[in-house]
């Protein structure tokens, strides 16, 4: 990649993979300032750490453009590989702390339906297709396997539950599932980032060096995504952001063989947002 890129990119705010030709890695979509406010807000006036362990029901929504692993018909043996990655990531197994959180496959459902398969981000097709399969409340995770619409994966955050239920969920390429033909993105961190998401976590680059950053006290912050394992960059280097930058948090961009953990701040976060806005 030349500098000349690198600057348009930072113009541009387009952030692609230097070493990945394929999707970008993720599409959710960054709250507004005062999106952001309100939920910080009704975060503090609602949740409470729910003592015990939650179990969450998970669908596996397979949308195919047709027969065979290249048209998106993934074989059970790699939802069955997803699901072990997702348990073990938020179990610690990995790295960091236990999450309390663990997930029951109670359901795959199979699809085909090319234009489906090809859903872009908020588009008529997405819309359509959660409406159609999504499967229980709040606190019920749908997963939906599709051609990944030029990201890896994108997903929902649990304050828009309430005013979206039938768009609560994650998106993820199919390709990016453990095994899958993604190299770097080849592990199944796909799903584990944008659970992530969905339990109310946002990028650990998101604000940049600014105090609220990713409003977990125990990330450091961080510029700009990091892709690759640049695992003693630091971005925010004034006295007030100490630490190097999280690239082994699996809210950043890095490859799945770099990110291994959630940290405690966000553990603390996923909690207090299950209670406030997925019980
Ligand atoms: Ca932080
Ligand atoms: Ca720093
Ligand atoms: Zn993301």
């Amino acid at each position: 990649m030349s500098s000349r890129i690198i600057a348009l990119s930072l113009v541009f705010g387009f952030v692609a993979s230097p070493l990945f030709a394929g999707p970008q890695r993720c599409g959710t979509r960054v709250p507004t300032d005062d999106e952001t406010a309100v939920i910080e807000q009704q975060l503090q006036a609602k949740g409470r750490k729910p003592t015990s362990t939650i179990a969450i029901p998970t669908y596996v929504h397979v949308i195919s453009a047709g027969a065979g692993f290249e048209n998106g018909d993934v074989p059970e043996s790699m939802i069955r590989a997803q699901m072990s990655v997702l348990n073990n990531a938020f179990a610690g197994y990995t790295g960091g702390p236990a999450t309390g959180f663990s997930f029951n496959l109670v359901g795959i459902t199979r699809t085909v339906n090319a234009r489906w398969h090809n859903m872009l981000i908020q588009s008529r097709e997405e819309r359509e297709a959660k409406a159609a399969l999504r499967q229980g409340g709040g606190d019920t995770l749908n997963i939906y396997l599709t051609a990944g619409g030029g990201y890896l994966g994108w997903a929902t955050f649990p304050s828009s539950y309430a005013s979206q239920p039938k768009q609560d969920g994650i998106v993820v390429d199919f390709r990016s599932l453990p095994h899958g033909p993604y190299a770097e993105y080849s592990e199944g961190d796909t799903a584990t980032h944008e659970v992530g998401h969905w339990l109310s976590l946002y990028h650990t680059f998101q604000g940049g060096c600014t105090p609220n950053n990713d409003y977990v006290s125990d990330t450091p912050a961080e510029a700009r995504p990091a892709f690759g394992c640049p695992s003693s960059r630091d971005t925010c280097t004034r006295a007030s952001y100490p630490g190097i930058d999280p690239v082994e948090n699996f809210m950043d961009y890095t490859d799945d063989a770099c990110m291994y953990l959630f940290s405690s701040g966000q553990v603390s976060r996923m909690k207090t947002a299950w209670t406030a806005f997925r019980q």
